[in-house]
């Protein structure tokens, strides 16, 4: 097991892992890698907001959760990332349970429903959900592709100063995207459309390193999981409405899914 230090904040080369004739498979490519990208730049340095321009709304202890305040046509779109760090579970781990359809209820809880609309492939799906009703709007729903993937080590690559930055290079990296697709023939049930793009980007560390793979144990695993979230709720919420449910939720969610995944890794053989 080699482990190296790169710059994490440099543009990223990604080998594409597999082929697939789907007419929204380039879409599929662009956005996956786009928020790979995205995700793994340091809340200071996002080029879209002028660097530094995020807010921190809400920390605890190794989580923090930033904002930009967005509005589009009058309608909150802020962006949202979360930053957060756990052990004891891999990048693999983590995103498997993020992507899965079987297991979205053990730890997704707004949600009134979800169905499986399309298989793609086996790492990607079309899927369309019916969200809690909030008071005082309409219920929401969404359709969307969501793709799993994993990015080795060795397909990151970094276009200079490899080592400027001191970082470690990650065992392994791993990605769960969705976006939103336009599917007008699937019945919205009353609901109003609401648009997401989200990511879930998990950057594995073996702490400390080991010279050999099977010398890893849960206790060498550390995770940094990065959750990117933009959602346009496609009509009517009062601004306040909206960022009060975001700064309630997302702490909320971010915490209740690190530690299902902690839970229900714990005694189980390591998935790397
Ligand atoms: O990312 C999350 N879950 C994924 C799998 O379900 C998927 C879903 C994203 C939708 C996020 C919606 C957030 C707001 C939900 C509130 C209910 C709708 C009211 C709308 C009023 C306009 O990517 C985890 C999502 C965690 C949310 C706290």
């Amino acid at each position: 097991l080699k482990l190296q230090t790169m710059n994490l904040d440099e543009p990223l080369d990604v080998i594409p892992l597999e082929r697939c004739d789907h007419p929204l498979w380039p879409e599929v490519e662009r956005v996956t890698m786009d928020q790979l990208y995205y995700a793994r730049l340091e809340v200071e340095d996002t080029p879209s907001s002028g660097g530094g321009n995020w807010e921190l709304f809400a920390q605890d202890g190794q989580m923090r959760l930033y904002k930009r305040e967005v509005e589009i046509d009058g309608l909150v779109c802020d962006p949202l990332k979360a930053v957060h760090t756990v052990t004891g579970v891999t990048a693999h781990e983590v995103c498997h349970q993020f992507f899965s359809p079987d297991v979205r209820f053990d730890w997704e809880n707004t949600l009134d429903s979800m169905k499986v609309v399309e298989n793609i492939n086996p790492n990607t799906l079309v899927l369309h959900q019916i969200h809690k009703r909030v008071w005082p709007v309409a219920q929401r729903d969404t359709v969307f592709w969501s793709h799993i993937r994993k990015i080795d080590a060795d397909t990151l690559r970094t276009k200079s100063h490899p080592n400027s930055s001191g970082k470690m290079l990650p065992y392994n990296v791993w990605i769960v995207c969705n976006n939103s697709v336009d599917r007008p023939d699937i019945d919205r049930a009353g609901c109003q459309r609401m648009r997401l793009v989200v990511s879930m980007c998990c950057e594995l560390t073996i702490d400390p390193p080991v010279d050999d793979v099977a010398q890893i144990t849960r206790d060498h695993l550390r995770c940094r999981i990065i959750y990117c979230s933009t959602i346009n709720p496609g009509g009517w919420v009062p601004a306040s409405v909206l960022r009060t449910l975001y700064k309630r939720e997302y702490p909320k969610f971010m915490k209740r899914f690190s530690q299902y995944c902690i839970d229900l890794y714990k005694d189980k053989p390591i998935m790397l």
